[in-house]
């Protein structure tokens, strides 16, 4: 099974800890019944060389803030991951990998970031790693030259990814690979699995391109190892790729997909099952391995992995005596790079948030947002993002800041370019580093483009900030592929992401706060195109009860007759939809309801202050689809909404069209009444 060369450069030692990873992958997906041990054995000598001599890291402490990052993008082969997590001392035992995919376990079908010790990022869905990756980088980057040192780096590290073929073959990683070039992120170095083979067979059925020239034509540095198992030729690459510091590096690696399997080896029948006993039987004997014993690993084997302990700790403490020697000559500084690792806000920083009173005159909430952006980065300033190209309209600019770009990675306005998948990813990247607090824009409508990521930065519970403008049919005249209808369900569908869409510049503000205020979850600001008036304050709640989601902001003495609740721009439609009604003798209760998750969250007996249960006559008015307003409102027809695509024309003419007019809810509210 080895081909030429192999045992030449490579001690015995060195090809038993490699074939222990495969045995271990091997062993663990058999027992599981399911997993994927191909990839794993095919990368085994990657992986191996890369976590032994090049990364540093320290197993003992998975938090150290300068440690390397390690990215696996085909999330599917975690059992590599688990197995170099085991041996080389992360707090992840053989009896987890003896309980790879079962319930409870800490070893997840995929890799699960904040449930196994070591794990940097989740990862399954292919391509979003390797811009989970790209972001790590940017945020190292970004860090290392807002904290120079009179001594040595205190931020200064790689980030390694192991990529496959699906990996390149979704868009979002060229997205990702296109800016990573662009910025020059020479300490980004990724390690492609070439096995030629995805699940329906050998790639060429359907990647044919040159993927090295793709790669080249981005502005990365490129290198082929024709051996994948050839330890010293991976290592020689790695360090060539270390050396390259102007450009990201990819080393595509001539790899075999469950490389040591007499009958599976490089066949797609590797990918996604387990091999068989009797397989794995005979894999084993032609590694050279003892085919009786299952979770194999050899004290020799052990002591050479374990090594990464003693290696990591020196490399830590080393660190630390950095870290010291910056605090004695710069402690303003470094008392500043601490708050920024441990994620801690400014002392007062709501102090700077502006206020808004009707004087200003009407204001389009995205307008309101820059503002409040604006103020807020000057005080929280490990604030960085940007927008994917519609930084003009998303508000997203900080006006006093320089641009990140190559060379000037101080910056803190980030051109995403024209690439939301991948923006959202990057952020997601930049948020699991640490150090930073990343938000990125786009018009709603593109949030499909983003939703992927922002699943996975709500599964991972990162908080960063996605600002999402022109929000309703109200764009106008873009017509219906610039208008969104779908997009607040949608987003508010996905578990664990707060929305929040509010009415006017003020709760624009509170919006913010909340979602600067957030520790474990993202955060959509859905703001509108249109200007909107400031309500009077004075008459009405103060915006800070938006952090309870949902509240009175007009009301009439006892019982109301009828509750009409909306959210963002639809507020006002309500507010005088409900002063038509008190002039028809009809009591109405305008509610504000920026925010459903918010409004979950809150006590139960202030939801029931704010919509009694006994008040069953609702209303609710938003310019998006209705569902899942019928909970609010108790019946799925107690809705004005939008329910087809919108159209193409002034703003106020669609919304006419569309009944978003204060008649047509007073309308619907006197049909209610009557019903
Ligand atoms: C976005 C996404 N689409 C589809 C899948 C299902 N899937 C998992 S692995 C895989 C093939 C990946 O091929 P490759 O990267 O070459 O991995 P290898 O076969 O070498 O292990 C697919 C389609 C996925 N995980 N993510």
């Amino acid at each position: 099974m080895m081909s030429e060369g192999q045992t030449a450069n490579r001690s015995d030692l060195d090809l038993m800890c490699i074939n222990t990873i495969r045995t271990l992958a091997m062993d663990a997906v058999e027992k599981a019944k399911s997993g994927h041990p191909g990839a794993p054995m095919g990368m085994a000598a990657a992986g191996f060389v890369l976590w032994t001599r090049y990364l540093r890291h320290n197993p003992a402490n998975p938090h150290w803030p300068d440690r390397d990052r390690f990215v696996l993008s085909g999330g599917h082969a975690s059992m590599l991951l688990y197995s170099l997590l085991h041996l080389t001392g992360y707090d992840l035992s053989l009896d987890d990998l003896k309980h790879f995919r079962q319930w409870g376990s800490r070893t997840p079908g995929h890799p699960e970031y904040g449930h196994t010790p070591g794990v940097e990022t989740t990862t399954g869905p292919l391509g979003q790693g390797f811009a989970n990756a790209v972001g790590m980088a940017m945020a190292e980057r970004h860090l290392a030259a807002r904290f120079p040192t009179d001594g040595q780096a205190i931020v200064d590290h790689y980030t390694y990814v192991m990529c496959g073929d699906g990996d390149l073959m979704e868009g979002i990683s060229q997205e990702a690979a296109s800016l990573a070039g662009h910025l020059g992120l020479g300490k980004l170095i990724v390690l492609y699995d070439d096995n030629q083979i995805s699940i329906e067979g050998p790639t060429d059925i359907a990647f044919t391109e040159d993927v090295g020239r793709r790669f080249e034509a981005s502005h990365w540095h490129v290198q082929k190892v024709e051996d994948g198992n050839d330890v010293e030729a991976i290592a020689a690459a790695i360090e060539a790729g270390q050396a390259e510091t102007e450009r990201p590096s990819i080393i595509m690696l001539r790899t075999q997909i469950a490389y040591g399997s007499p009958n599976k080896q490089g066949t797609a029948d590797a990918h996604g099952a387990p091999l068989g006993e009797a397989e794995v039987c005979l894999t084993k004997q032609c590694l050279g391995c003892p085919d009786d014993v299952f979770f194999c690993v050899h004290a020799d084997v052990e002591a050479r992995f374990r090594a990464c302990l003693a290696r990591g700790q020196a490399l830590e403490t080393e660190w630390h005596l950095r870290l010291e020697d910056f605090r004695r000559r710069q402690p303003e500084a470094a008392a500043q790079w601490e708050a920024f690792i441990d994620g801690r806000l400014p002392v007062d920083w709501t102090s700077c948030l502006p206020a808004f009173t009707p004087q200003d005159g009407p204001i389009a909430t995205r307008a309101a947002s820059g503002g409040v952006l604006n103020a807020l980065a000057e005080r929280v300033t490990n604030m960085i993002g940007g927008s994917a190209d519609l930084a003009p309209s998303n508000k997203t600019f900080l006006n006093g800041a320089r641009e990140f770009q190559k060379m000037s990675y101080a910056g803190r306005n980030v051109r995403f370019g024209v690439r939301e998948h991948a923006m959202t990813a990057i952020m997601s990247g930049m948020q699991l580093h640490g150090g930073v607090r990343p938000y990125g824009g786009t018009f709603l409508v593109f949030a499909d483009y983003m939703r992927p990521a922002i699943r996975l930065a709500a599964l991972m519970g990162l908080p960063v900030i996605y600002v999402l403008t022109h929000d309703s049919i109200a764009v106008g005249e873009d017509g219906p592929t610039h208008q969104p209808v779908e997009h607040l369900a949608s987003l508010r569908s996905i578990p664990g992401l707060t929305v929040i869409r509010p009415a006017d510049a003020s709760e624009t503000a509170e919006a913010w706060r909340q979602a600067l205020e957030s520790q474990d979850r993202p955060v959509a600001l859905v703001l509108t195109r249109q200007k909107l008036p400031v309500l009077d304050r004075q008459q009405m709640p103060s915006a800070e009860a938006l952090a309870k989601g949902a509240y009175i902001l007009a009301d009439t003495d006892g019982h109301p007759d009828i509750i009409l609740i909306a959210s963002g721009s639809e507020v006002h439609l309500t507010i005088a939809a409900a002063e038509v009604l008190g002039r028809k003798g009809i009591a109405a209760r305008v509610v504000s309801m920026p925010s459903w998750e918010l409004f979950e969250a809150a006590p139960a007996a202030y939801r029931d202050q704010v919509l009694p249960p006994d008040a069953r006559v609702r209303l609710a008015v938003e310019a998006g689809v209705p569902m899942g307003w019928e909970r609010y409102v108790l019946g799925s027809d107690r809705v004005v909404g939008v329910t087809t695509f919108g159209a193409s024309a002034p703003g106020p003419v669609v919304q006419a069209q569309y009944g978003l007019t204060v008649a047509n809810v007073v309308d619907r509210a006197l049909a209610l009444l009557e019903s």
